[in-house]
């Protein structure tokens, strides 16, 4: 099962143009998983299973008339998994940081993840800032001050919710757009192998390895 899982991977990666490698960072419980499974499946589940180590997704969308591969990271958010998943910003194409509307606490470390970017992942690394959960009405973080921290940092702004699908595909999209837009190019044509050109840094923004995942909570939302 596992063997035609793989053969099957190779063969998407092999049909397409570009592989971007993306990863979704940010606090435990701001909806880093579910954002994954409404993108890759259109699918929304209450349940809270802590992600162990990192999984991963890929899904292929066409982009400027290109075969895009996106295969996607979905990182531990909790601290005793950093070193692991600080090992995979390296390869990344794409950043995803995600913070929790709801949830002060998760925005106001946004500017650690921004640290750990700074020092673990490539130069020219898009980015994208993320405010999940914007179907909740109890909020704690206003979207203006979301806006304007992104603004610091100049990158790219949106709130998003997992559970009603509002900006998911906007959000990985938009991303992918500034990845290719960027010169970051991993070219999987079976006949020039693969490697990567990294060009200059763009600031005009404008089969899962599933470790293991263990059940938290069910059933309540925030809202
Ligand atoms: N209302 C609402 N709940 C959400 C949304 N996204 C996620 N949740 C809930 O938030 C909880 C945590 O979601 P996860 O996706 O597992 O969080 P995570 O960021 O992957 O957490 P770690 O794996 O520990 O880093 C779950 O109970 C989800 O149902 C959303 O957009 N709206
Ligand atoms: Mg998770």
């Amino acid at each position: 099962m596992k063997k035609h899982l793989n053969l099957l991977i190779l063969i998407i990666i092999q049909n397409s143009d570009h592989l971007f490698k993306i990863l979704l960072i940010g606090n435990s419980g701001v909806g880093k998983t579910c954002m994954l499974m409404r993108y890759s499946e259109n699918q929304f589940t209450y349940n809270f299973y802590n992600t162990i180590g990192v999984d991963f997704k890929i899904k292929a969308l066409r982009l400027e008339d290109k075969n895009i591969k996106l295969q996607i990271w979905d990182t531990a958010g909790q601290d005793r998994f950093r070193t692991i998943t600080c090992s995979y910003y390296r390869g990344a194409h794409g950043i995803l940081i995600v913070y929790d509307i709801t949830e002060r606490e998760s925005f106001d470390n946004v500017k650690t993840w921004m640290v750990e970017i700074e020092k673990h992942a490539k130069k020219g690394v898009q980015k994208m800032l993320i405010g999940n959960k914007s179907d909740c009405s109890n909020r704690a973080v206003s979207y203006e001050e979301g806006f304007e921290l992104a603004k610091q940092y100049q990158i790219p702004f949106a709130e998003t919710s997992a559970k009603n699908a509002s900006n998911i595909d906007l959000a990985f999209t938009n991303l992918a757009k500034n990845i290719l837009g960027s010169g970051q190019v991993l070219n999987t044509a079976p006949s020039q192998g693969m490697k990567i050109q990294q060009n200059k840094y763009n600031t005009q923004q404008s089969g899962s390895r599933q470790v293991q995942q263990n059940q938290k909570n069910q059933g309540d939302d925030c809202c």
